[in-house]
């Protein structure tokens, strides 16, 4: 069966709200430098793997259909919004070479094998924390309908510890850029993991949904029961969905569909989050679900359909070529363009052989998910989402200043004084951009472009206070308040490292 016609029970509302037909102003963050971290040998996380989707992206001609945009790199008081102090510190400082020294920090803080120290670890999450906040702030000021960062997603990320390969939470960092505009956010996770680091991040409040399809029972990280269903205020306002090994499309979507579709029109959300996971790919290298591409992406479709402001990001996804080929063919919804079959050559033609196809299949795999339990399950979620008050408002204490588009003139503004310094590195930003476009005189400050981007490549500058070149930049609990801002401050990037070839190639 075709996935877009499986159990599409819940999207009366997708079909009210828009048509795939209808396009979509979208930008993309990408970081050139982000393929050259590197986790380890043998580990099975590659940041290469959001190269390689760019790549993709570019031989598809799908850069010119996006306003594609190199993200600030997020800075302490960033990251203490919701991590604490002292965690932040160390993940500033730590070192492969000084780690030895700091055995107590490193058991405190989970970091090890999951979560290894390597070169440029806080320029990495510097990266990736700074785009999908860039990315928040986009929606916020309503430029772009989506807003994709594939190098995002870590979901497992705790206030102060590191966890299944996340070091800061880029997504609930995100969230909480979304709720200084956005009433409720909705958060969903396709991911085979639990997104327990931002359901535990929104626990208490009914500010934010948390939706997680995972694998559950035997397998990390452990959470993510039927029964865990939000606390105090949050109750009824987190869902987890516990599947089985080797779910298709089509049980996929008979229970996605119907689920999300009613949390559409009980919370109505103001913001979705999708978290696109790429190891709940049939024939992963850590997962056992067995989705097609195809399958995958239907998720990204059905929620661009309502048209509600859209974060996409990536999450895990471990054999790479079928991640970059995912998060192409989804990043081809997102602007509305449909790809053909045959994968255009690229740089990293020789992963994708002997096929060289965009599509990824679902295998003939056993389905350990029979329909009686998933209706049963559809049932019971559908049953606590009937508890949800329908569309929440906001008491007037609860809500967050907005950051606005300022009419002002910095040069005369006490820079001590300045309510929102993620803000004014975006003004400062666009003033130098305005100003580098002028001396150019190239009229155009707008697109970054793949070919801008190579030959920036090592010019970079990587102080704290640097804007984005050349192109324009971003405009912007478990049960504990986001913490007050730390300190900010900048250290330069370290150059990286190798990539390893997939060891298995699949
Ligand atoms: F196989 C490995 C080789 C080297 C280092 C780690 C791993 C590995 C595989 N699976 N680690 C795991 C998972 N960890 C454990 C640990 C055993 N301990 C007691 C815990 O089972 C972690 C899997 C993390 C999955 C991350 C993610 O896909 O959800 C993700 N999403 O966004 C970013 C990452
Ligand atoms: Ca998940």
């Amino acid at each position: 069966m075709d996935p877009s016609s499986a159990g599409s029970g819940g999207n009366s509302l997708a079909a009210v709200a828009g048509t795939d037909a209808q396009k979509r102003r979208v930008c993309y963050f990408y970081d050139t430098e982000v393929g050259n971290y590197y986790y380890g040998q043998g580990h099975p996380m590659k940041p290469h793997r959001v190269r390689m989707t760019h790549a993709l992206l570019a031989h598809y001609g799908l850069l010119g259909r996006m306003q594609v945009l190199r993200p600030l790199r997020a800075l302490d008081h960033d990251f203490c919004r919701f991590h604490s102090a002292d965690y932040v510190a160390f993940l500033r400082t730590v070192t492969p070479e000084t780690q030895l020294g700091r055995g107590r920090q490193l058991r405190r803080f989970n970091v090890g094998e999951d979560c290894p120290v390597f070169d440029g670890l806080y320029a990495y999450c510097q990266s990736y924390a700074g785009a999908s906040i860039s990315a928040a702030v986009m929606l916020n000021h309503g430029t772009h309908d989506i807003a994709i960062n594939w190098s995002g997603g870590l979901h497992h990320a705790k206030k102060s510890e590191a966890s299944g390969f996340c070091y800061v939470n880029d997504i609930v960092l995100a969230i909480l850029e979304l709720l200084k505009v956005h009433e409720r956010v909705l958060y969903i996770d396709i991911d085979i993991h639990h997104g327990d680091g931002v359901e535990e991040a929104f626990y208490t409040t009914n500010r934010v949904m948390t939706v997680s399809f995972h694998k559950f029972g035997e397998y990390f990280p452990g959470t993510g029961d039927i029964r865990d269903i939000g606390y105090a205020e949050g109750k009824y306002y987190c869902l987890n969905v516990p599947l089985d090994d080797g779910i298709d499309d089509d049980s996929y979507q008979s229970i996605f569909k119907p689920i999300i579709g009613k949390v559409m029109e009980m919370y109505h959300p103001d913001a979705v989050v999708l978290q696109c996971g790429a190891d709940s790919l049939s024939g992963d290298r850590l997962g056992c679900f067995n989705l097609s591409g195809k399958g995958h992406a239907e998720c990204v479709k059905y929620m661009r359909s309502f048209n509600v402001p859209l974060l996409l990001l990536g999450g895990g996804g471990y054999t790479i070529r079928n991640v970059s080929r995912c998060w192409c063919y989804e990043t081809g919804v997102a602007v509305g363009e449909e790809l053909k079959e045959k994968l255009p050559y690229n740089e990293y033609y020789e992963y994708f052989g002997p096929e060289y196809s965009l599509y990824v299949s679902s295998s003939n795999m056993e389905n350990r998910n029979t329909n009686k339990q998933l209706e049963e399950m559809k049932c019971k979620i559908l049953e606590n989402l009937s508890k949800v008050e329908h569309a929440p408002s906001v008491q007037f204490e609860e809500r967050i200043p907005e950051r606005k588009l300022p009419e002002r003139d910095e040069d005369k503004e006490d820079p001590d004084r300045r309510p929102d310094p993620y803000f004014d590195r975006f003004l400062s930003a666009r003033r130098r951009l305005k100003h580098s476009a002028r001396s150019r005189n190239t009229g155009d400050t707008r697109e970054y472009t793949e070919t801008e981007a190579k030959d920036q490549h090592g010019k970079i500058p990587t102080t704290e206070h640097r804007g984005p070149e050349p192109m324009e930049e971003d405009l912007g609990s478990s049960k504990q308040a986001p913490p007050a801002d730390a300190n900010g401050m900048a250290i330069n990037a370290p150059g990286n490292v190798k990539n390893e070839p997939e060891s298995s190639p699949k």
